[in-house]
C-alpha cells in the first residue's frame, strides 16, 4: 500500500531537492504534482486542498526560499505536514479500569475479530491477562472464529448462550473476567453490511453497560472514500476513542485511510499489516510519513530487529566475526534471524536512501536466492559447514544435487564466505572498517 503515492511524492520532491535555487513558481509546481498524487491515491479532495495550501504557505515563506537548502527545507515541510496530518487526537492505548474494557465496532470483515485476537496478544506482551468476549450472537461461525483464535493464542474466550442480547452479553462477559481475574476485556462487535440505526442502537447500548476504556473503530484500509463516510457515521453514534486500521499490507491505494483521522479528528491506534494475529504495530504517525516520503522507517525496523534478533545470540556470532570463527553453520542461523524480521523486500524500503532499492530487494527474494543459499548450506554436513576447505568438486556436485541448485551457486556462496572470511582476518589484524560491528 502506498507505493504508488510514495513513487510519485518521491519523484516530485526528488527534483525538488536537486535544484539549485527554488522559486516560488517552483513550489507551485511542484504542489500541483503533489496534489495530483495525493488525489490519485484516493485521498479526500478537501484533506488534500488543505494539506497542500498549508505547505505552500510555509514554503514560499521568505526565508525559505532565500535559503541555500531551500529544496530539502520544502522537502522537510511536506514530511512534517503529512505528519500532522497522520498524528490527530490521542494515541495512547488506555488501559484504565478494572477490568479495562476494549471494544471493537466496524462494518463486515473490517477485520474486528482478526484485530480482536491481536490486541490480545498484545496486551499479554504489556505483560496483562486478556479475556477475549464473542459479542457477536447472530453468526455461531464468528463465536467460533474468535474461539479458535483464542485457542491458538491460549486466551480464554467468553461467549454467551445463543439468542443472549449484546448488552447482556456485555454485562456477562465482565462477570466472567471478574471471577477468572483477566484485567483486560476485549469484545468482538458484530459487523453490518453498511450503517444502519440497529446497528449502531445495540453498539450504544453495549458501551452504556460496559464502559469500554477504548472503543476502537476498525477500517479496512482497502475500502474507498466510503470508508470516511462510515468512520463519520460510527463517530456521530458512538464515542469512538480510535482507529484501527487494518489490511495496510494490501495493494489498495490508501489515501482514504489516510483521510479518516484528519477527517474525523480521531487518532490512529494501530495498524494491521497481515491476517497474522502478530500482524499489528502501533500507529506512529512520523514513521509511515517518513515511509511515504521514501525517507526510511528506521525505527521501525529497529524494533522488528529488537523482536526478532536474540541478544545473546547476535553478541555470539559477532563475537565469532571477530575471532574468524565464523562459520557456515552460523551464517544459516543469521539467516533464519534475518527471515523472522519480515520479507526482505519491505525491510529493505524501511532504510533512508533504499526504498528505490527495494523492488531488487523483491526480486532478488522472488529469484529464491536467500531460500536457496539456505538449501545449499543445509545440503552440506556439519563438517563442509565448520570446514569449507574440504568442498571438493565432488562434494560440491553432491550438494548442488541435494539443494535443487547447481555447481556455479555452489562455488559462489563458497566464494562468498572465503571473501568473507578475508574480511574477518582483516578485522582481526586491528584494520577496524567504520561502521562495521560497532563494540
Ligand atoms: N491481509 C490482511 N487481512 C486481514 C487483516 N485483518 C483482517 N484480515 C482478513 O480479513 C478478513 C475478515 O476479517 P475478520 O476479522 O473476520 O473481520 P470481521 O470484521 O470480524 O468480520 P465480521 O465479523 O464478518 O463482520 C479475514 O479473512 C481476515 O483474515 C489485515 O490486517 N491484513
Ligand atoms: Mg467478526
Amino acid at each position: 500500500m502506498f507505493d504508488a503515492l510514495s513513487d510519485r511524492l518521491r519523484k516530485t520532491l526528488g527534483a525538488l531537492t536537486g535544484r539549485g535555487r527554488v522559486t516560488e513558481a517552483d513550489v507551485d509546481a511542484a504542489m500541483r504534482e503533489v496534489r495530483l498524487a495525493l488525489l490519485e491515491a484516493d485521498v479526500n479532495f478537501k484533506v488534500v486542498k488543505d494539506f497542500t495550501a498549508r505547505v505552500r504557505e510555509r514554503a514560499v515563506g521568505a526565508d525559505v526560499l532565500e535559503s541555500l537548502n531551500a529544496g530539502q527545507q520544502v522537502v522537510k515541510i511536506v514530511n512534517e505536514e503529512l505528519t500532522a496530518l497522520l498524528s490527530g487526537g490521542d494515541r495512547t492505548f488506555h488501559l484504565a479500569g478494572s477490568p479495562a474494557v476494549v471494544a471493537l465496532v466496524g462494518l463486515q470483515g473490517s477485520g474486528k475479530t482478526t484485530s480482536a485476537a491481536k490486541l490480545a496478544r498484545h496486551v499479554v506482551k504489556l505483560g496483562r491477562r486478556p479475556l477475549l468476549v464473542a459479542a457477536d450472537p447472530y453468526r455461531p461461525a464468528a463465536i467460533e472464529q474468535l474461539k479458535t483464535l483464542g485457542r491458538s493464542l491460549d486466551i480464554p474466550v467468553f461467549a454467551a448462550p445463543p439468542g443472549t442480547p449484546v448488552p447482556e452479553i456485555g454485562r456477562l462477559g465482565l462477570e466472567a473476567a471478574r471471577r477468572e481475574v483477566r484485567d483486560t476485556v476485549i469484545l468482538d462487535t458484530a459487523g453490518r453490511l453498511s450503517v444502519d440505526a440497529v446497528l449502531m442502537a445495540e453498539i450504544t447500548e453495549l458501551t452504556q453497560v460496559v464502559r469500554p476504556v477504548e472503543t476502537l473503530l476498525v477500517v479496512d484500509a482497502m475500502a474507498g472514500q466510503e470508508a470516511v463516510g462510515v468512520a463519520q457515521a460510527f463517530a456521530a453514534a458512538v464515542p469512538l476513542t480510535g482507529l484501527v486500521l487494518t489490511k495496510i499490507d494490501g495493494d489498495a491505494r490508501g489515501g482514504a485511510a489516510l483521510s479518516i483521522s484528519a477527517v474525523t479528528g480521531l487518532p490512529v491506534k494501530f495498524l494491521g499489516t497481515g491476517e497474522k494475529t502478530d500482524a499489528l504495530e502501533p500507529f506512529h504517525p512520523d514513521r509511515l510519513a517518513g515511509r511515504i516520503l521514501g525517507m526510511g522507517d528506521v525505527l521501525t525496523l529497529i524494533e522488528r530487529a529488537q523482536d526478532a534478533f536474540d541478544q545473546k545470540e547476535a553478541e555470539k556470532a559477532a563475537a565469532k566475526f571477530q575471532t574468524g570463527s565464523f562459520t557456515l553453520e552460523d551464517m544459516l542461523e543469521q539467516l533464519q534471524q534475518v527471515k523472522k524480521m519480515g520479507p526482505l523486500d519491505q525491510l529493505v524500503g524501511m532504510i533512508p536512501g533504499m526504498s528505490g532499492m527495494a523492488k531488487q530487494a523483491e526480486e532478488s527474494v522472488n529469484r529464491g536466492d536467500l531460500a536457496r543459499t539456505e538449501a545449499i548450506i543445509r545440503s552440506m554436513t556439519p563438517r563442509e559447514r565448520r570446514d569449507p576447505d574440504v568442498l571438493n568438486a565432488s562434494r560440491r556436485r553432491r550438494i548442488a544435487t541435494g539443494s535443487g541448485t547447481s555447481i556455479a551457486e555452489v562455488n559462489r556462496l563458497v566464494k562468498q564466505f572465503n571473501d568473507m572470511q578475508k574480511l574477518m582476518k582483516q578485522l582481526r589484524g586491528g584494520r577496524r572498517i567504520p561502521g562495521m560491528i560497532g563494540r
